[in-house]
Parts: C-alpha cells; sequence; structure tokens
C-alpha cells in the first residue's frame, strides 16, 4: 500500500470505529501526554482602571438582588465562554453598592474573597458577619451559606475567586438558596478570628473539615506580619517574602482546594525567574512594578489582577515596595502528588 493508500484506509477505518464510539489513541496520544504541561491558559493582565467603569455601569444595569451575584467575570483569553481565568480557577470582580444585599445561597464550590475597593461592607459566612477592609482575605468554604450586604455610604468591590471549573470537571456541583436573603446569625463578629485564629484554640478542638474555621484574615494583621519579618527574614530569591494563608487548626492551606498567598517584594529587587504547575491569579495590593509571564511584560500598580499560566515562567521586579496576593490549585496538585516548581537563576 502507498502512504496515501495507508493514510486513507487508516480514515476510512476511524469512521468506522467512530460509529462505536470509539478513536483511535495513537492520533493523540503526544497530545494526551505532553513533555511539558501544554496548557491553553495564557497570560492576561486587567488593569483596575480600565475595568473599573465598566463595573460602575454594571451597577446601573442591574440590581445585586436580580443578579444574585453581580460580578464581572475575568475571562482568559485562551479559554473564553468557559468562566474560566486558569484551567481550573474562576475569577471576578463583584460590586455591591449601598444598600444592597446579595442573596444568601450556599454551593460545594469554595470561594475566596480579596477586597479591592470601598470600606464597610460585610460578608456572613456560616452564622457570623465580617466586615470587609482593603486587602482582607475572606474565604467561603464548601456548603456553607453566605450573603453580601453593604451599609456603608460607598460601592465595595472585590475579587472572587472559585473552584467553579475544577468542580464542574469533578462533576461535583450542588447548589441552594437560603429562604431569606439574609442567613441567620448564631455567633457575635470577629468570634472566628477570636477563637481559632489568635495563636488559640478551643480545648479539645478537633478540626471537622479541611476548610479553616477562620474566614477573615484582615489585611492589617497581614500587613503587620510582612513588616515584621522584612526585618529578619532573608529574601527569597524568586519571592522576597511569601506567606500562605492557613487554617491555624492543620497548618495546611486555608481551603482544600486553592491555595492563597502574599508576598512582599522589596523595592527595586529583581526576581530570579520562577515556575510552576499551579497557574496562579495575582492582585497587586500596593507598589508599582513589572512582571514577565512568558513572552508578556504586565506594567502593574495597585488593584490591578495577571494570571500566569501552568509552567510559564515568572519574573517580578518592583519599582517601589510592593505586596501582591496570590492564589492557585495548589493544594489540589501537591495532595495527588503532580505539584513541581522549578527555580531559574537571575
Ligand atoms: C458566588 O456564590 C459568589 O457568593 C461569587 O459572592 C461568584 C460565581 C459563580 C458561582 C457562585 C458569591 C460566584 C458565585
Amino acid at each position: 500500500m502507498t502512504a496515501t493508500a495507508l493514510a486513507g484506509t487508516r480514515r476510512a477505518f476511524y469512521d468506522r470505529i467512530a460509529q462505536l464510539d470509539m478513536a483511535p489513541l495513537w492520533e493523540t496520544l503526544h497530545q494526551l501526554v505532553p513533555p511539558s504541561p501544554a496548557t491553553p491558559c495564557v497570560p492576561a493582565m486587567w488593569r483596575y482602571d480600565d475595568v473599573r467603569p465598566y463595573l460602575l455601569e454594571s451597577g446601573r444595569l442591574i440590581t445585586a438582588k436580580e443578579a444574585v451575584r453581580r460580578v464581572l467575570i475575568l475571562e482568559n483569553p485562551g479559554l473564553r465562554g468557559q468562566a474560566a481565568i486558569t484551567h481550573t480557577l474562576y475569577a471576578g470582580l463583584q460590586l455591591i453598592l449601598p444598600g444592597e444585599i446579595a442573596p444568601s445561597h450556599r454551593h460545594t464550590q469554595s470561594a475566596l474573597r480579596f477586597i479591592v475597593e470601598g470600606d464597610g461592607a460585610y460578608t456572613a459566612v456560616d452564622g457570623e458577619k465580617t466586615t470587609m477592609r482593603p486587602g482582607d482575605f475572606i474565604i467561603t468554604p464548601s456548603w456553607t451559606w453566605h450573603d453580601h450586604g453593604n451599609d456603608s455610604a460607598e460601592p465595595m468591590v472585590w475579587l472572587d475567586g472559585l473552584d467553579i471549573p475544577l468542580v464542574r470537571m469533578l462533576d461535583a456541583g450542588f447548589a441552594e438558596n437560603y429562604p431569606e436573603d439574609s442567613q441567620a446569625l448564631t455567633r457575635p463578629e470577629g468570634d472566628a478570628l477570636a477563637r481559632y485564629g489568635s495563636g488559640l484554640l478551643p480545648l479539645g478542638y478537633e478540626a471537622t473539615s479541611r476548610t479553616s474555621p477562620v474566614f477573615n484574615y484582615p489585611y492589617a494583621r497581614t500587613r503587620e506580619a510582612l513588616e515584621t519579618m522584612r526585618r529578619a527574614a532573608a529574601w527569597d530569591p524568586c519571592h522576597g517574602i511569601r506567606m500562605t494563608y492557613t487554617n491555624p487548626a492543620t497548618g495546611s492551606y486555608a481551603m482544600p482546594t486553592i491555595g492563597a498567598f502574599i508576598q512582599l517584594l522589596p523595592k527595586g529587587f529583581t526576581m530570579a525567574p520562577y515556575r510552576s504547575t499551579d497557574g496562579t491569579v495575582f492582585a497587586v495590593v500596593e507598589g508599582k512594578g513589572r512582571s514577565t509571564i512568558a513572552d508578556k511584560i504586565f506594567d502593574w500598580g495597585p488593584r490591578d489582577l495577571f494570571v500566569a499560566p501552568s509552567w510559564a515562567w515568572q519574573t517580578h521586579v518592583a519599582d517601589s515596595d510592593a505586596v501582591l496576593f496570590s492564589f492557585s490549585d495548589r493544594p489540589v496538585q501537591q495532595v495527588l502528588g503532580l505539584w513541581r516548581e522549578q527555580r531559574g537563576n537571575r
């Protein structure tokens, strides 16, 4: 048989087996097990100044109540239409205006909030309210009731991060609405932080879930920790001072599916190149700088957002002291034994 004849015979064979819902592995084997991650996710950046007018415009188009959650999804340009910023994670910017309530519901998807703008709106999670301030890291564990409200006089905006694409892939999504807009509160504000987040734990406490019992990690405390550490700590050549938000009862990540980090980059320092298999979303809290992600260069300032795909080289430079928040699916990859990282030379 000539090569062309053989190709034709194979094609006809593929067509025949397709009718039995079968396909030849040898045609796709190399794509199925690439030598290194071949993600459709691309490096991308959202400048807050570009996005903010549209966010406020959405506030004139729909109420928080009608929308349930008034969010503009940050779609990775390589993953359009999938509500995904990386292959496993969703990100969006949520707006809640003075006087509004985003009604209570719960779902198996875990969520994090990182507060971007405004001061004094609240979120209620699992029977407790917390006031949100810029830079606060707040979690909504899987299957906990949560609603948001804005009793302040200003619009409030935060970054939402959820494991939606991951849970979708696992077909493990459930959701339900609370019978009223606001859930019943069973504990005073600050209870969880006092009880579990003060270097103390209740006598005999045993973790009943993988998710942290602390649900607001206030920026004031985080920032103070970074500031104190900088005086003693050696800077990591790739990360500056980078810390993981943890579950105080287990020492592990705050949530089982999403890892979150905060890092201080010193002024004028060029970080060494770094890459890891967890595609990572970054939110700039303070400072100005530049990140090279694969072949893209992003100049960033406060409130800007960018994403680094799996296994893309990243290098950060801070023009002034800078604080970056970030999140990824690292806990999932680590528990499955899949996570890899590589450090480059400066
Ligand atoms: C959700 O419940 C929130 O509670 C935000 O604020 C974004 C995106 C998809 C599905 C549920 C929230 C969400 C979400």
